[in-house]
């Protein structure tokens, strides 16, 4: 099925002469290289090449054959004989090199790796190519990934569930154990290594009774498997663990990250884990925080609970993932200086320097919960001497969850593009988490998987585009997203100019019409606690979770600023802080979450904050429809299974928008008492 093939179709070629090109540039593969990586490229290249182009090429392994494809990692370059001119200075680790050449009577494409990852990389970009119609003719790439860690985080659990998962169930785990399917976890890593993840891993942070004993014998053996599978991609697999193993595990009394018995055990764990997967990434960790174990029980810090368990993993290059989502879920509201938002830099700041260098702390994008919009979190860049990474999030937990469209490639580009001037002017986030703006010696972006067991991947087909783009963005976080969209629209429907025209206008607005239409100017939430979708103005608002908007008979937003608010702008550097701490700096989308301010406020924008809640959530819904129309007119372009799957989600999102839209309006409209200026019916 196509949805199946999500963007590797390999469609066959209809255009006879370009057919007719291809089919001479590939007529043979050489292959000078030879590991269980090189043979996946091997393997991708034979696949794709008989569907689009109907021809079934040799691998060899001599020089001989002419107009051929040529696989060779830096080390195998010599056996070239100076055939041609090279530097692989120009590419770091995991980088790649495409060159075409043309001689008379032979053409030879080149895919050239410093190592057998890139040459599959390089493999996956010819396709990319080819599935676009891009003419072979003088290609010279040259492509290093920016971002050293490129992750993903399934949040699968073990009776296969997902946590916040919105396309089916796990394709990883069954009724407490693993998956048998494991055609369906390849297809999965083929579909990640083609867009450059280069890690995974492969359980819920939130690790329950049963997943604890992922790191015990009796579930190694399966995880070796798993890991296998993806090692083949170029894909190292890691686990997240429970903080307190050594008590259920293994009969201890106590976690404590000092306690001698606590080390030892774990250093028995690592060496046994790698016994069974020798390449093993390492632990993610969720301490602390929503009710899970930490190194708090033990009045030890979190720099103490990550070293404790980097001492076990650093004989074999393992590393520590330590999540900073830390608060605490208990607090009293009536206390502004608990404000949530403050939580992770509060705890982790004052540690930059204690961790070990194979620790790295991974930071959600924003310091709440990856609302459809919050303020970038001040964490990011303040801490030079350590590691850290970015944490997206590809579910559409609070986004949607796949019934809603809601691309979010502009979501993450302006995260990444942020200025925190932690080393001046022209500090963005990219550039803390590509590791170039301090001597970080690992880091990188993971994101929380939006896949499941659904014959289509993600629920939403069009979701599909979140994951590409998510890639895409992690291996060069300077590309476009227009271009981004078009490469994921060329490769998943083909080359129709109306289609791609539609979708990608499609995409590219739907952040912004989801934004529109639920929680307004940055406030966030408004979500039927738990399940955290639809609207609910006052679900969070006095529950000890942490999360409000404050909104009374005057006015609404949180103030997070120094001298009336909860201190929170203070973390930023000076720069940003004088912004955000300011009614006349601060930008208008992310008012609500710096400021508490009267309805009648008026924004940059010109209109008041009452009548913008209005407005936006009436041209909101407008918006949805005219996707639903755009999406319409595609009708006989696109096959019927994608095409009726995709219309059914954007006509409950139309309906969905409209109980967003009402339940906003009259809240809003019924504690202020303020019409509507356009007089338009508010229930
Ligand atoms: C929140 C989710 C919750 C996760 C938590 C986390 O609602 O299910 O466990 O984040 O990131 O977004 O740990």
């Amino acid at each position: 099925k196509e949805s199946y093939a999500a963007w590797l179709q390999y469609k066959k070629i209809d255009d006879a002469a370009l057919l007719k090109e291809y089919q001479t540039w590939t007529e043979n593969i050489v292959s000078l290289s030879d590991s269980i990586v090189i043979e996946s490229a091997q393997n991708e290249l034979s696949k794709a090449l008989s569907s689009m182009l109907d021809i079934h090429p040799e691998v060899s392994s001599g020089l001989k054959p002419k107009n051929r494809i040529v696989l060779a990692t830096m080390k195998e370059f010599n056996l070239l004989d100076n055939e041609i001119d090279i530097d692989f200075k120009q590419i770091n680790e995991d980088g790649y090199m495409i060159k075409s050449v043309s001689t008379k009577g032979n053409k030879t494409i080149y895919l050239l790796g410093k190592r057998d990852a890139g040459v599959l990389y390089a493999t996956f970009h010819l396709l990319r190519l080819m599935q676009n119609r891009e003419s072979l003719k003088d290609v010279n790439i040259i492509e290093s990934p920016k971002n050293q860690l490129r992750m993903i985080n399934q949040w699968d659990n073990m009776d296969g569930s997902i946590e916040r998962g919105y396309a089916g169930k796990s394709i990883f785990y069954k009724d407490h154990s693993f998956s048998e399917d494991f055609n369906r976890i390849q297809d999965y890593a083929r579909l990640l290594s083609s867009v450059g993840i280069n890690a995974i891993a492969i359980n819920n942070v939130n690790v329950h009774e049963v997943e604890t004993h992922l790191i015990t014998a009796s579930f190694l053996p399966k995880a070796a498997e798993v890991a296998s599978i993806f090692r083949a991609y170029g894909i190292k697999t890691f686990l997240s663990i429970n903080y307190a193993s050594a008590i259920q595990l293994g009969d201890l009394e106590t976690a404590d990250p000092l306690d001698s018995k606590v080390k030892e055990w774990w250093k028995n764990k690592a060496k046994e884990i790698y016994r069974f997967i020798p390449d093993f990434g390492g632990f993610l960790v969720k301490a602390d925080s929503e009710h899970r174990p930490g190194p708090f029980t033990y009045n030890r810090n979190h720099a103490d609970g990550a070293n404790m368990l980097a001492e076990a993993l650093e004989p074999f290059n393992g590393l520590v993932i330590w999540r900073c989502f830390v608060y605490n879920c208990l607090q009293d509201w009536r206390d502004r200086s608990t404000d949530r938002a403050r939580a992770a830099y509060d705890h982790f700041k004052p540690l930059d320097g204690k961790f070990h260098e194979n620790v790295i702390l991974q930071i959600k994008n924003g310091p709440m919960d990856f609302q459809v919009r919050e303020a970038v979190s001040p964490l990011f860049g303040a801490m030079p001497q350590t590691n850290q990474m970015m944490e997206f999030q590809i579910t559409q937990e609070y986004t949607g969850q796949q019934k809603h469209l809601c691309y979010l490639v502009p979501q993450w580009k302006e995260v990444l593009d942020f200025d925190t001037f932690a080393n001046g002017e022209s500090s963005p986030v990219k550039h803390v988490v590509d590791g170039s703006m301090f001597p970080y010696r690992y880091s990188g972006i993971a994101a929380v998987s939006n896949i499941g067991n659904d014959y289509n991947w993600s629920g939403h087909t069009l979701a599909q585009a979140n994951l590409y783009g998510f890639g895409r963005l992690t291996w060069n976080p300077d590309l476009q997203a227009e271009t981004i969209t078009n490469e994921w629209i060329g490769q998943t429907f083909g080359q129709d100019e109306l289609v791609n025209e539609h979708v990608s206008h499609m995409l590219l607005k739907s952040w912004e019409i989801y934004e529109q239409y639920t929680s307004p100017l940055g406030v966030g939430w408004m979500v039927n606690p738990g399940r955290h979708y639809g609207p609910n103005v006052d679900g969070y608002e006095y529950s000890v979770w942490g999360t409000y908007h404050f909104a009374d008979r005057d006015g609404i937003g949180v103030d997070r600023t120094i001298k009336t608010g909860t201190g929170y702008t203070e973390q930023y550097f000076r720069e940003n802080t004088k912004m955000y701490d300011s009614l006349e700096t601060c930008p208008d989308e992310l008012l609500l979450f710096f400021h508490h301010v009267p309805y009648k406020h008026k924004l940059k924008s010109g209109v008041t904050v009452i009548q913008h809640i209005y407005n936006t959530h009436f041209e909101g819904v407008q918006e949805a429809e005219e996707l639903k129309e755009r999406w319409a007119a595609l009708k006989g372009r696109i096959n019927s299974e994608r095409y009726e799957d995709i219309l059914n989600r954007l006509e409950e999102q139309v309906e969905h928008s409209k109980e967003w839209r009402d339940t906003i309006n009259t809240y809003f409209y019924r504690k202020s008492g303020i019409a509507d200026e356009q007089k338009r019916k508010i229930y």
